[in-house]
């Protein structure tokens, strides 16, 4: 298979891709997002959190935010998905990976994407695979493109994020690509149990940092690429649950990115859904105890958890790249230029494809405790 990563995953072709394309692509939810685009529904033009806002994050350890974002931020990443799409299909039928072209939303031909190779939701997150140990160079692949690097640094989510850590905001790398189609349309039950693609099990975000970031204070933006309900996968959270402290991760040996917290632990504890439509954002502390539900729909659920620490904290997963989005002191360490977060996404990968990086890349055991579990 062609190498396939940041340097040179999208097509050459970068046109932008037409309306019908996005109106193809995203079936019913594209005429909503077509009138949004040029109208500018949504969106508030506030800045940062409100008190009441900041207020409910503080004792609950989690806000949700509505129409943080509007249609016209969100279409660049709806195009650039449709791109990486039509690409992989691409490959995949010159290898004979795919034998007919999909069709359908974008959520029905992804589904039939990654039915074809469960590996291929690799090529659509925008994290490198979380391995610690010796990789496979043609599938430690992941997406850096500019949309996404637009929403990392867009002014709306860094306000938000200024509102709880300061002006001093480094995007840290630990951040995720989900895009969850209905769970009828995954039929591998391995495929279907990773996170990226099915249900969440209960964690703290804490779980997969190494501890150079036991002290820093990091806050997940999640974000509502397509409305996330309780019928579609939603995520659900325990108010207060971060004063709670680290809780026991059971360590899972089969799928061992995605350690979770046992029921014995949370037999006491209230959950709460936090249904938020597309456009709205989730923020919430590192030691929030969360899940997202299954998607029961019959379309895909998608959405990005990004997350951000004051410049100069560790990040928890030092083998990535982190980078100031934000910076009140000195403005010249922003970075504003795609390019350059992009190599640094394909330094990492080839530090770790060589074994020039020899260090964990990621927490996976640190929490589990043989009693409980
Ligand atoms: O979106 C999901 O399914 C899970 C997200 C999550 O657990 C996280 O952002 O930490």
């Amino acid at each position: 298979m062609d190498k396939f990563f940041c340097r040179d995953e999208l097509p050459d072709e970068t046109i932008p891709v037409t309306l019908g394309k996005i109106l193809q692509g995203l079936g019913t939810l594209g005429t909503t997002v077509i009138a949004g685009y040029f109208f500018g529904v949504s969106g508030t033009g506030r800045r940062g959190l409100s008190v009441n806002q900041l207020e409910a994050f503080e004792r609950d350890g989690f806000v949700v935010v509505d129409g943080l974002l509007n249609d016209r931020d969100l279409v660049p990443i709806y195009d650039e998905y449709e791109l990486i799409l039509e690409d992989q299909i691409g490959r995949m039928l010159a290898a004979g990976a795919l034998r007919q072209r999909p069709v359908g939303t974008f959520g029905d031909r992804y589904a039939a994407v990654i039915t074809a190779d469960p590996q291929a939701h690799r090529r659509f997150n925008i994290s490198l695979p979380l391995i610690n140990g010796p990789v496979d160079a043609d599938s430690y692949l992941m997406h850096c493109g500019p949309a996404v690097f637009d929403l990392l640094r867009h002014p709306s989510i860094l306000d938000a994020v200024e509102s709880v850590i300061g002006p001093e905001i480094a995007s840290n790398p630990v951040q995720q690509m989900r895009m969850k189609p209905a769970e009828a349309q995954v039929v591998d039950e391995t495929l279907r149990r990773h996170s990226n693609v099915g249900a969440t099990t209960w964690h703290q975000d804490i779980v997969a940092l190494l501890p150079d970031a036991d002290d820093s204070q990091i806050v997940t933006v999640w974000v509502a690429l397509t409305d996330a309900l309780i019928e579609n996968g939603c995520l659900v959270s325990i108010p207060g649950s971060h004063r709670l402290g680290p809780q026991v991760h059971c360590a899972n040996q089969e799928l061992a990115s995605e350690p979770y917290v046992p029921p014995a632990v949370l037999s006491e504890l209230k959950e709460r859904p936090l249904p938020v439509r597309r456009g709205g954002i989730v923020l919430f502390d590192k030691l929030n105890v969360h899940r997202a539900l299954p998607n029961r729909s019959k379309s895909m659920r998608w959405s990005a958890d990004l997350r951000y620490n004051p410049i100069g904290q560790g990040t928890g997963r030092p083998a990535f790249p982190t980078f100031a989005a934000r910076s009140a002191r000195t403005p010249g360490l922003v970075l504003t230029e795609f390019e350059v977060w992009k190599d640094r996404w394909d330094a990492a990968r080839e530090a770790i494809v060589s074994r020039t990086y020899t260090d964990r890349v990621f927490e996976d055991v640190r929490w589990n405790d043989e009693v409980v579990c």
